[in-house]
């Protein structure tokens, strides 16, 4: 499949500045004010997420080129004809079930976040690793796009990615992108601008069914969830979560701080819109 260029930056030029990162750094773009769409960037770590994100909005969210460089996540927002999106960058996750502190700040926000479209970014070149993470999101969303980035490097590599067949399956929209040379980018554009808007809808591929008694401890435990958390999205995977005992949901349930990960955190918020935009 061919890619096409698209007009971001796809720059990864602040690498050596000793600012990197910095809470205190503030950076120019597209006011995230008065946004219609939400949409959160996931994927493992070093997948190239902030790539995307830079790509997208024209800002320099710092690349790295270890795991785990993004520790806490980072806004923007750009436009796609004429609606216009705030963009969430979300430290590397790979499950939903996380085991660290970066790991919960994405999860909490891909599941309490209510992210219009969830850009689930997975590389190329560890296809089998990284569709973990995007089954998972799946299972609890259909409005969705996997972006199978770093393509180029996978062609280097000798790996092909037949990303009509994975979309078939998933049945969710799958790009296939070289995001450092914004290669692919338009069609990331359509495709979270179709999922946004209601003209595409991913397949939702459910939980395997746990049979009648422990649907109905899940049934009871989801009521007891959401009388405690009125209103909390994907109350039910909370439930199961804390029936299968995941340390981090139990401890967070425990504690009133379930969802805690999305207060806070939030670095690299354009301070000002540039000539031209709003
Ligand atoms: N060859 C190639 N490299 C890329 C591409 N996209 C990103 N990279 C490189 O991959 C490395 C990681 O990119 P990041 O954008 O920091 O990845 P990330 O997913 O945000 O990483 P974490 O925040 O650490 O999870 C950097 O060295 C990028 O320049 C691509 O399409 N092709
Ligand atoms: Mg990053």
């Amino acid at each position: 499949m061919r890619l096409r260029r698209g007009s971001g930056d796809g720059d990864s030029g602040c690498q050596s500045c000793p600012m990197a990162g910095s809470a205190a750094v503030h950076r120019p773009g597209l006011s995230i004010e008065g946004c219609d769409y939400v949409v959160a960037l996931a994927g493992n770590p070093n997948t190239g997420k902030s790539t995307v994100f830079n790509a997208l909005t024209g800002l320099r969210q710092h690349v790295g080129n270890w795991p785990g460089k993004t520790v806490v996540r980072a806004e923007g927002a750009f436009r796609i004809d004429g609606k216009k999106f705030r963009i969430v960058d979300l430290p590397g996750a790979y499950s939903l079930l996380s085991n660290s502190s970066d790991e919960e700040v994405a999860r909490d926000f891909i599941l309490f976040g209510r992210p219009d479209v969830t850009v689930v970014v997975v590389d190329a070149t560890t296809m089998e690793r990284n569709l973990n993470l995007a089954l998972q999101v799946l299972e609890i969303t259909d409005r969705a796009v996997v972006a199978v980035n770093l393509m180029d490097e996978a062609e280097r590599k000798g790996i092909r990615v037949d990303t009509r067949a994975l979309g078939r399956d998933l049945g969710a929209p799958v790009v296939p992108m070289a995001a450092r040379s914004g290669l692919g980018l338009p069609e990331l554009r359509a495709a979270i601008l179709g999922v946004a808007s209601g003209t595409i809808q991913c397949r939702i591929h459910p939980a395997p069914d746990l049979g009648a008694e422990v649907e109905a401890s899940l049934a009871r435990l989801t009521e007891a969830v959401l009388a405690e958390y009125p209103g909390l999205p994907n109350a039910r995977w909370v439930a199961l979560r804390l029936l299968e005992g995941d340390p981090s949901v139990v401890r967070e349930a425990r504690n009133g701080t379930l969802g805690d990960g999305l207060h806070g955190h939030v670095v690299d918020e354009p301070a000002a819109a540039p000539t031209g935009a709003s």
